[in-house]
C-alpha cells in the first residue's frame, strides 16, 4: 500500500465530475486500499479519488473514533436510493481545504447504493456523523466543495486564503520554469 499526496484547493481536478468505475478490479481496489491508507495517516474519516488526482466515483469512509474497532467502508460509484425529509447540520472539514471549517446542512438519513472491495452491489442506511461524511464525499464525485454549501461571501475568503498558501508554499524552482 502506499500514501498518496493530497491535493488542496483551489484546484481544477477538485471542480470536475468523476467517472464511474466499470467494476472494482484489481486497479481499483489498489486505488481504495492506498486511499484508506492515506485517510487514517491524515487523519480523516472520508477520502474521495479526486482528493488524489483520480477522477473516479470512488470514496472510502471510516467515522470510528479513538479507541473503537476501525470500520472501513469502500464504495465505487455510490448513489442516494432514498434521503430522509429531516435535515441536520455538521460542521464540516475538509482534508482539501485545511483548517477551514464551516457549518453545512444536509439531509439527516440517507439510503446509498454502491460496489464494494469485492465488486458486490451493497445497500446501507446510514445517519450522524457516517450519513454526512459519505453525503460530503460524494458531493467530491461532483466536484463539490463544503465551501459551495456556503455563501459566496465565505466560500471566496477561505478558497482566497488556501490559494495565498499555495502561493507561499510553492518551490523556488517552479517560479523559475513558470
Ligand atoms: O473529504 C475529506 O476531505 C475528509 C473529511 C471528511 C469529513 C469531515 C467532517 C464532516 C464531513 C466529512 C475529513 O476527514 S476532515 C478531518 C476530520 O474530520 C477528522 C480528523 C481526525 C479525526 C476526526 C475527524
Ligand atoms: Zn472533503
Amino acid at each position: 500500500m502506499a500514501l498518496l499526496p493530497i491535493i488542496t484547493a483551489p484546484d481544477p481536478r477538485l471542480k470536475k465530475v468523476c467517472a464511474p468505475v466499470e467494476a472494482v478490479d484489481d486497479e481499483i481496489r489498489r486505488l481504495m486500499d492506498d486511499m484508506l491508507e492515506t485517510m487514517y495517516n491524515a487523519p480523516g474519516i472520508g477520502l474521495a479519488a479526486p482528493q488524489v488526482g483520480v477522477l473516479k466515483r470512488v470514496i472510502v469512509v471510516d467515522v470510528a473514533g479513538e479507541g473503537e474497532e476501525k470500520a472501513p467502508l469502500y464504495m465505487a460509484n455510490p448513489e442516494l436510493t432514498w434521503v430522509s425529509d429531516e435535515d441536520s447540520s455538521y460542521e464540516e472539514g475538509c482534508l482539501s481545504l485545511p483548517e477551514h471549517y464551516g457549518d453545512v446542512v444536509r439531509p439527516a438519513a440517507i439510503t446509498v447504493r454502491y460496489l464494494d472491495h469485492e465488486n458486490e452491489i451493497r445497500e446501507l442506511q446510514a445517519e450522524g456523523l457516517l450519513a454526512t461524511c459519505i453525503q460530503h464525499e460524494m458531493d467530491h464525485l461532483e466536484g463539490i466543495l463544503f465551501v459551495d454549501h456556503m455563501t459566496a461571501l465565505k466560500r471566496n475568503m477561505i478558497l482566497r486564503k488556501l490559494l495565498k498558501a499555495k502561493k507561499a508554499d510553492k518551490p523556488l524552482a517552479s517560479y523559475a520554469t513558470a
